[in-house]
């Protein structure tokens, strides 16, 4: 049906209806551009691309009918927001557009310009009204993890109604206390949306539902990076599937992605791989991709490598974690357990980040990884600052690993793509040696 169909719709949340159908035919054709051309890519990205070319459209108005039958409708920035209980309150909990360099210059009007892409872009959107999304939120639900998103939620504000959630930057005990009162807060303002109290049952619910995704999730991390001989499919369309999940209906995500699922398990037992033999294989590390942002992806996949893992929100440090249900009998025990699964995100706004070094290197070993891309949004401190400590760790473990700020403008595009291919030579390199000392 495309975004056209859904123009009355669109214009009564008031989205600037023009505006959006020129992002949205720059955004298509792009998707377009870099995905469509692939070649060999398995059948069940169909319905991903069906998803896209509905991705402010169809989903768009099932979101409003929810909101008609007074459902929550909650957008979000960060993986730290409970989805559970939205979903178990019968509502939507989304990511929201902040992935395109198009809205940064309205940003800048009230943001400076020195801060990350992701939050300039996000509050752009705001600005120019060309996120669906957004303007279908009854309210975003915004959190204090980074100095820059902390303080524009007070100007977004302005503009859309932002509950802020205080995530502790510590993981003391005292701290996760505080956690998980902030947990139960949310319900409460989850409730007073609804207008309804929301049951324990219903909130299990919402743990059960997310939780299928993301073992679907971790099911299809497990297909794309674990076999070294085959690749069943491309990172870039991997990539796509998990941003995809921050939008979709959640039921019906699970089961697409466990459809795909299957056809890369029967793509593997016939050795049909989307890379050849000895592509070099690459973990990307860092801050997260959220869609258009598909630069670094393109440029190592048209250079010659591939990327079987994002250690990033838009990615593994999503799905890794499920929230155990077991002995679950009363509200408070069930927000313990939503803050148990929470407070394993390593996240660096936390000091110290314990794990998340220990992780990485048992994801490289794991999935035999060649090495590493530590990605980084220009002016996003927290995880520039971190990169030291992980690409010493990555250096002392003999781990090839490169280090790429950026932001969403095009124009380091090539300077990225020289960059990587460098990199991939040195890989190669590093390959050989090992071959040739019988490694
Ligand atoms: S849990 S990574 S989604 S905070 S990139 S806005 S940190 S300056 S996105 Fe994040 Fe939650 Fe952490 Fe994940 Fe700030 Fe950095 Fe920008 Fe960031």
């Amino acid at each position: 049906m495309g975004v056209e169909a859904h123009k009355p719709l669109l214009e009564s949340i008031g989205v600037d209806v023009e505006r959006h159908a020129k992002m949205m035919g720059m955004g298509l054709g792009a998707y377009q551009n870099l995905f469509m051309s692939q070649e060999n890519r398995p059948k069940s990205m169909e319905y991903f691309d069906w998803f896209m070319s509905e991705i402010q459209g169809e989903r768009i108005a099932e979101i409003n009918a929810l909101r008609t039958q007074k459902k929550p409708a909650v957008g979000t920035f960060c993986i730290f927001v409970p989805e559970e209980i939205v979903i178990g309150a019968g509502g939507a909990c989304y990511g929201l557009c902040g992935g395109s360099p198009a809205t940064i210059a309205d940003a800048e009007t009230e943001l400076p310009r020195n801060i990350c892409p992701l939050i300039k872009s996000a509050h752009g959107f705001k600005l120019q009204r060309t996120c669906a999304y957004t303007q279908s939120s009854d309210f975003i639900y915004g959190e204090t993890t980074c100095e820059a998103k902390k303080k524009s939620w007070e100007i977004l504000n302005q503009h859309h109604p932002v509950h802020v959630m205080n995530i502790p930057h510590m993981k003391r005990e005292k701290d996760l206390a505080l956690w998980q009162e902030e947990i139960k807060e949310f319900k409460e303002h989850i409730e007073d949306v609804t207008g309804e109290p929301l049951s324990l049952e219903a909130m299990k619910e919402g743990v059960r539902i997310t939780n299928e995704k993301r073992a679907a999730l971790q099911r299809l991390d497990k297909l794309r990076g674990m076999n070294p001989e085959i690749m069943p499919i491309s990172g870039k369309d991997a990539l796509f599937v998990v941003q995809m999940g921050f939008l979709d209906d959640p039921q019906r995500y699970t089961q697409k992605v466990n459809a795909l699922c299957d056809e890369l398990e029967e793509r593997v037992s016939q050795n049909i791989s989307v890379f050849p033999k000895k592509t070099p294989r690459l973990i990307v590390l860092g801050t997260p991709f959220a869609p258009p942002n598909w630069k670094l992806h393109h440029a190592v996949e048209t250079t010659g490598g591939a990327i079987i893992n994002e250690e990033s929100c838009i990615g593994h440090r999503y799905f890794k974690d499920n929230v155990n249900l077991d002995g679950v009998e009363n509200e408070d025990e069930l927000f313990k357990a939503l803050m148990d699964r929470y407070s394993k995100i390593d996240c660096a706004c936390f000091t110290p980040n314990e794990g998340r070094i220990e992780k990485i290197l048992q994801m490289v070993k794991e999935r035999k990884a060649d090495g590493v891309i530590y990605y980084t949004l220009s002016f996003c401190h927290t995880y520039n600052v971190e990169s030291k400590l992980v690409l010493d760790a990555m250096e002392k473990a003999g781990i090839p690993a490169l280090a790429i700020e950026s932001d969403y403008s095009p124009e380091d595009a090539g300077q990225i793509k020289t960059r990587v291919e460098a990199f991939m030579e040195s890989i190669t390199f590093h390959q050989k040696a090992r071959e040739f000392k019988g490694l």
